[in-house]
Parts: structure tokens; sequence; C-alpha cells
């Protein structure tokens, strides 16, 4: 499924503004001024922007934790600034400052997010249940790593959307680590996709720093489950550059990851030059208007940072707390 040049700069333009956000988040947790802590994407977020460009605001969506989501729901169309807001403890945070990163935009139907790998997949199944059950023609992307497949409920999910044909796209962003761990010491093969063979789900494998591979990727798979034919499973193969999470070690194992490595990675595999390349060939994007993209980029990261310092930080009281807390 090819893309038009016009969807191709929208594509463009989310991934440079998720980068320079990226970037604004690490440079605010490292000034103290976050509330809770950040895993960075680094040069692993166009897989995030291709899972949410093609989703309509009622399609519910489990953005993967990696950045905290923050592709997904820029790509998705939330306004971003509330998503910094609720890390910085602020009130105009999406969920009043009250969650850092456990936080939910239920308009946009992001219901939930948690560092707790796999938690989406009995929801996925959920979400898609009913939606197969009510025949709202809703999809639901349930994105993760590729470290979730240890966990038995993404098994669980994954036989119960194949045997329901449930409309769901399992998107993994697989960029070989699971935190400390090396992928390949986890899982017996080269793709953790290959799982969903023994299901009965279809699969793809697509280059995660390819945005507009991923994106045909996402469009294709979409058309699949809005079609009827139930889930299908998506792996784009990313790399991480930098430690699991700010303030770690980058480690494999009991070894420290091979610095230069990394950092050939990040040299030759930056998503977004790629991609601007890609545009300049085709002569969709000048040098010029790729240039302004990316300043507009880094102009609202810091307009973004400057909104959320100026909102009230969050100091509920108990009763307020209390109010938000649910007992079943
Ligand atoms: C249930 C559970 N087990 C273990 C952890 C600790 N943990 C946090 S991130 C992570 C690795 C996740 O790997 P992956 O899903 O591939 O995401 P990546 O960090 O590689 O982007 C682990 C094991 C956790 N948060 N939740
Ligand atoms: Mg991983």
């Amino acid at each position: 499924m090819s893309l038009t040049n016009d969807q191709k700069i929208v594509l463009f333009r989310n991934l440079a503004r998720a980068m320079a956000l990226d970037r604004m988040m690490m440079r605010v947790i490292r000034a103290g001024k976050m509330v809770g802590f950040y895993h960075e994407g680094g040069i692993a977020l166009a897989p995030g922007i291709a899972a949410g460009a093609f989703l309509q605001k009622e399609d519910p969506m489990w953005p993967h934790y990696r950045a905290h989501g923050l592709a997904h729901m820029l790509s998705k169309g939330i306004d971003i600034k509330y998503y910094v807001a609720e890390h910085m403890g602020r009130e105009a945070g999406c969920c009043k400052g009250r969650s850092s990163f456990h936080m939910s935009f239920p308009e946009d139907h992001v219901f939930g997010f948690s560092g707790n790998i796999g938690a989406n997949f009995p929801l996925s199944v959920g979400y898609g249940f009913a939606a197969k059950y009510k025949q709202s023609g809703q999809v639901v992307m349930n994105c993760s790593g590729d470290g979730s497949y240890g966990e038995g409920r993404c098994h669980e999910a994954l036989l119960m959307s194949a045997n329901w044909k449930l409309p769901a796209v399992f998107w993994c962003e697989a960029n070989g680590m699971a935190q400390h761990s090396n992928v390949k010491d986890l899982f017996p093969g080269p793709n953790v996709s290959s799982l969903a063979a023994g299901f009965g789900i279809p699969s793809m494998v697509v280059d995660g720093q390819d945005l507009f591979a991923c994106a045909e990727a996402a469009l294709q798979a979409l058309a699949h489950v809005r079609q009827g034919n139930g889930p299908i499973f998506v792996e784009c193969k990313t790399y991480r550059v930098q430690e699991h999470s700010v303030g770690g070690v980058n480690y494999e194992g009991p070894n420290q990851r091979d610095p230069e490595l990394m950092a050939k990675w990040k040299e030759t595999l930056n998503p977004l030059a790629l991609a601007a390349a890609r545009l300049l060939a085709e002569k969709v994007l000048t040098q010029e208007d790729i240039d302004q993209i990316k300043a507009d980029a880094e102009r609202e990261a810091d307009e973004v940072e400057a909104f959320c310092e100026a909102s009230p930080k969050a100091l509920p009281s108990v009763a307020e707390m209390q109010a938000a807390v649910y007992t079943a």
C-alpha cells in the first residue's frame, strides 16, 4: 500500500516533533523538573508514529511504554502538552499532574498506561471483544516491545484474539532488548512475530528505522483488520542506543553494551535523517522545507516546556486524592 506525498509529509513532521519532544523530555528530567522517570525513545520513534497515524479517534490504542507513548499519541492527534505537563506534575496535565506516566486520555480512547509490561494485552482483548460485540467498527492498536512476549498473558491474548477473530493489531517495537537482557537470550528465533503463526495470525516484519515502511505496514494491517479478517501482528525492527531508563547504565547482562556500536547506530540509523533523504530524492520536499520542519519542531518543544512550567504544581489535598481512588 503506497503513501501519498501529503501523508509522507505529515509522518515526517510528526517524527521530527516526537524526536524534538523526546530530547526536551530528557532535558527536563535531567534538570530535575520531572515527577517520576522517563524511558528515552532515541532513534526508535518511527514505529510509534506509524502506529498512531491512521487510527480514528474512537480506535482504542495502548501505546508502547518506551518514550511513554509520546510518538503514538502525538500521531493519533492528542495534544501532547498535556502529556508533558502530566510528567512534570502540573495541574494542566491530562490527569491533573497526579499520575506521572500512569496517565490516560479517555476522550482520545487511550484508556490507560502502565509500566507493568504486558498489562495491556488482556485489556486489548476486552476492547476488541467489545468492538466486535457492539459492531462498532473500532480497531484496537495494541503496542508493545519485544520484551513483552515472555509474559504468559500476551500468549493468552493472541490465542483469544485469534479464536474470536477480534479486530486487533499486535504492534511490536522490537529493539532486541528487554531492560538489561538481549531478546536473543529470551526467545528462540530471530523474530518474535513468528509466535503469531502458532495462533494462525498473519504477521509482517518491517524495518523500524524506515518511517514510510512502518506506515505502509500500519495501513496494510489496519485494512486487514477492518475487513473483518481478525488480528494481525506487525514487528518493527528497531534499536535502543541508550540506557533502558534515565539514570541507568546501558548494560546487557553483566556487561556494558558496546558504546562504539551504539554511536554507530545513532549516526547511521536515525529515522528522521533516513526519511529526509527519501523525501529529497523523491522531490517531495526541499532541504529548506526539511530545515523549516525541524526548526518548527524544536520551537514547539520549547513552547510546550514553557507552557508546562507556567502551570501550577499539582499539590492535591488528601480529600482530592481520595476522590480519584477507585475501589471495587
Ligand atoms: C510485569 C513486569 N515485569 C518486569 C518489568 C521490568 N521491566 C521494565 S521494562 C522491561 C523490558 C521491556 O522490554 P520491551 O517490552 O522490549 O521494551 P523496551 O524497553 O525494549 O522498549 C522490563 C522487564 C516490568 N516493568 N513489568
Ligand atoms: Mg525491547
